[in-house]
């Protein structure tokens, strides 16, 4: 089997915004980061993903560019990113960027001269269409509530919008665009960096007939294409990772996107595993309860599909998504530290490039001291409330409030817990930071758990620790040994004559099951002692056995 340093690797996440301030303005910054780096080696990973820090109206924070060459000013200046990168390289970690070419801020350059008028050389650069019967050309939605269509008064026309109304959709059709982005990419790349995740890469080519609703914004039908010649153009010459986030994606998509001979990405983020707790048509908005039997079966695929012919990427957790602990675990006080570390084991032991989003190696919760709408930031938060509950009346505001409390983006988005002083130790005390601290930082916080070796971070450490130590974490193959058990995971990874078991219980309860390769011993649990036959609540153990 090719192997590549990204499939050994562990990436840790790093949102920017809320990760630590260097300044005192309330927002984290790049010389926070800068002073963090070494609580991120401790953890023992490999690679720092850091969210978008471009220039950019902060519309969708950061997602949102007004100019992919220069840094946002709220977190800090070109030299502060050279300081971060050289002393990330000194320290031996790698920095991955997020690349956010889908669509540009509606203050980017080529968007304002785009809709100065029909003729502009810039016009063709964004995806501009004549209305339809007097409407919207088709019936698309944007992500973030409303239509997917914006009329521009002034040329008669509208353009198309996947995300807020300040997120124009560039025209990979036009090969000026394509051309601009790919000698943008290699700037930052000459600059040294060491990758890029990006974003909802696979919305690029949009179907060819725009009036046709029936038809998906996603996978369209030049995407292979483009991806290729971005790897032609660009990617090839470089030693880097590569990760499209693709929400709408199947195994066989990623075997094509992210295939070891296929020349476009090295792996995909897909969305199968987040979607299992979901309402099929509010999605988020109406949660349901989890059935881990369908969340063992996706992930399970995932791994089948893919062994030997292309890579999965592990994640619970983004700047997206609730936390994983509050969400898949139990984070009241008496399982929050078991379950979070089960989640972890379960995730880490597959065959995959682990993602660790900060805050989750510490067990970070959903946020439950946001109480008013108004202590909300997310634009998808916000305009989904306006439109589900103000504008259509679908959902009561209790309702929708208890959903974002459990689904909100912004579960994510609270500050970096690394002490129980005020602010968390994220900025000074007497700040107030761009969005309200977690209130149980003073339970939850870094400083209570570095140094503690039976604390969640502690077990991250081992688990990046391990993954060294044994390449059958990372090449195994996966098979799963209880499809029809809904209380617990239980799965065996093999290479050579090695075996790998992981045995999960998802429950409050204790359950009899034991582990049927007899004889294997324990390198890894999130109890202290040894129980044969039975997993305790929220118990996680991870066996190997064979030639060691
Ligand atoms: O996310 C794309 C995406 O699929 C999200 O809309 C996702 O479905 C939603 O956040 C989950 O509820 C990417 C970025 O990760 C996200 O932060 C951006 O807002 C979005 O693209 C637009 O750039």
């Amino acid at each position: 089997m090719e192997k590549h340093w990204w499939q050994e690797a562990v990436v840790y996440q790093v949102y920017p915004r809320s990760f630590q301030d260097s300044n005192g303005d309330g927002v984290g910054d790049l010389q926070g980061i800068r002073r963090r780096l070494p609580y991120i080696k401790e953890l023992g990973v490999d690679v720092i993903w850091l969210n978008p820090i471009y220039s950019s109206p902060d519309d969708d924070n950061g997602y949102d560019i007004s100019d992919y060459e220069s840094i946002q000013p709220a977190f800090g200046t070109m030299s502060d990113f050279e300081d971060l990168l050289h002393d990330a390289h000194t320290l031996g970690l790698k920095i991955v960027m997020d690349l956010v070419v889908n669509h540009t801020s509606d203050e980017h350059y080529w968007f304002t001269e785009s809709k100065k008028d029909k003729n502009n050389q810039y016009r063709d650069y964004y995806i501009w269409h004549d209305p339809v019967n007097g409407h919207e050309p088709n019936t698309w939605h944007s992500s973030f509530s409303g239509s997917a269509w914006q009329f521009d008064e002034h040329s008669g026309q509208y353009y198309l919008h996947l995300f807020s109304t300040k997120q124009p959709d560039l025209n990979w059709d036009n090969k000026n665009v394509r051309r601009n982005i790919f000698s943008m990419m290699r700037k930052w790349l000459d600059r040294g960096i060491d990758g890029f995740r990006m974003d909802v890469i696979n919305d690029i080519s949009k179907p060819a007939d725009l009036t046709d609703s029936h038809s998906s914004p996603a996978n369209g039908p030049h995407v292979h294409e483009y991806l290729q010649e971005m790897n032609q153009a660009v990617l090839q010459d470089y030693d880097i990772m590569t990760v499209g986030e693709m929400g709408g994606t199947t195994p066989q998509d990623a075997l094509q996107y992210a295939g070891f001979k296929t020349h476009e990405l090295n792996m995909i983020f897909q969305f199968q595993h987040m979607d299992v707790d979901a309402d099929p048509e509010l999605g988020k908005w109406r949660p349901k309860s989890l059935d881990i039997r369908e969340l063992k079966r996706i992930m399970s695929q995932w791994q089948i599909e893919l062994d030997g012919k292309a890579w999965n990427s592990l994640y619970w957790n983004n700047h997206d998504q609730p936390r994983i602990v509050s969400r898949f675990g139990n984070d009241t006080s008496k399982y929050w530290a078991l379950s979070a570390k089960m989640l972890g084991a379960v995730l880490h032991y597959q065959q995959g490039t682990p993602y660790i989003y900060q805050g989750e190696e510490i067990g970070m919760t959903n946020v439950k001291n946001f109480t008013d709408i108004s202590d909300y930031r997310d634009i998808e938060t916000l305009n989904a409330f306006h439109d589900l509950v103000e504008a259509r009346h679908i959902l009561t505001t209790t309702d929708m409030m208890n959903a974002i409390q459990r689904s909100s983006r912004d579960n994510a988005r609270t500050p970096m817990q690394w002490d129980a002083t005020a602010n968390a130790g994220f900025t000074s005390a007497n700040v107030t930071p761009w969005i309200k601290v977690n209130s149980n930082y003073t339970e939850i916080n870094a400083i209570a758990q570095v140094s503690d070796p039976n604390s969640i971070f502690s077990f991250y450490k081992k688990m990046n620790l391990l993954r060294r130590q044994y390449p059958i974490i990372t090449y195994g193959n996966y098979s799963l040994l209880n499809p029809d058990d809904d209380e617990s995971w239980i799965y065996q990874r093999r290479l050579d004559d090695q075996v790998l078991t992981v045995m999960a219980n998802f429950t409050s309860k204790t359950l009899s099951r034991s582990n049927p390769d007899l004889g294997a011993r324990i390198i890894q649990s999130n109890y202290t002692d040894e129980v044969v036959n039975s997993l305790r609540p929220y118990e996680v153990k991870v066996f190997l056995s064979g030639d060691i």
